[in-house]
């Protein structure tokens, strides 16, 4: 090839060049038309960062976690004895509360068949037991910190079982010890117990 033709090529593609508008000069734009390109160029969507996305991780991750069970106002509380309730068959509710030091718990007879005593491995020490007959309702006053864990005894198996914090947990770590021994007793609802402990 002759270097003649070669410079020829040049200048044809510098002419398409021109023609195309990358000369410079001849390209003028109005607003509009800049407005369009900048909204053309301009990132689609909006920008996620890496911590946004853990940190959305970790609040998904926190919806699946049970709700914490906030304090219950006043000095006395009603836990029913149910066949039925929100949380399934054979129930107390509300099954977890946290009380003050000192409160009284109304255990309510609602549906036959039922009572509340509390399993002696899961209460603070110092603290009293119960047995409520069944069929009756029992109120308890709850003096000594701590978790305490009860039953109803015909239904023990089913885990009939619930859980009320008074002030501190303070023995919170002996509970979920001897709850997770406890649960092998149950035949039905076998991750309840543990469920309940986490709400605290
Ligand atoms: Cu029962």
């Amino acid at each position: 090839m002759s270097s003649r033709i070669v410079l020829l090529n040049n200048f044809v593609m510098f002419l398409f060049l021109a023609g195309c508008g990358f000369g410079g000069d001849n390209v003028s734009l109005t607003e509009k038309q800049k407005t369009m390109i900048a909204e053309r160029i301009a990132p689609v969507g909006s920008i996620v960062k890496v911590e946004d996305l853990i940190q959305e991780k970790s609040d998904v991750s926190s919806e699946m976690m049970p709700d914490k069970v906030a304090l219950s106002q006043g000095n006395e509380h009603v836990v029913e004895m149910l066949n039925s309730g929100d949380g399934g068959n054979m129930i107390f509710d509300p099954p977890v509360i946290k009380v003050s030091k000192g409160d009284t718990i109304h255990f309510r007879a609602v549906d036959m068949s039922h009572n509340s005593a509390t399993i002696n491995s899961m209460i603070p020490s110092g603290a009293e037991s119960w047995t409520g007959l069944i069929n009756q309702d029992i109120s308890v006053v709850l003096d000594i910190e701590g978790v305490y864990v009860y039953q109803c005894d015909p239904h023990a198996m089913m885990a009939m079982v619930g859980v009320i914090q008074v002030g501190a947990a303070t023995n919170i770590s002996e509970v979920k010890i001897a709850a997770e021994e406890y649960k092998s007793n149950f035949m039905l609802n076998t991750d309840r117990l543990t469920g309940y402990l986490a709400q605290l």
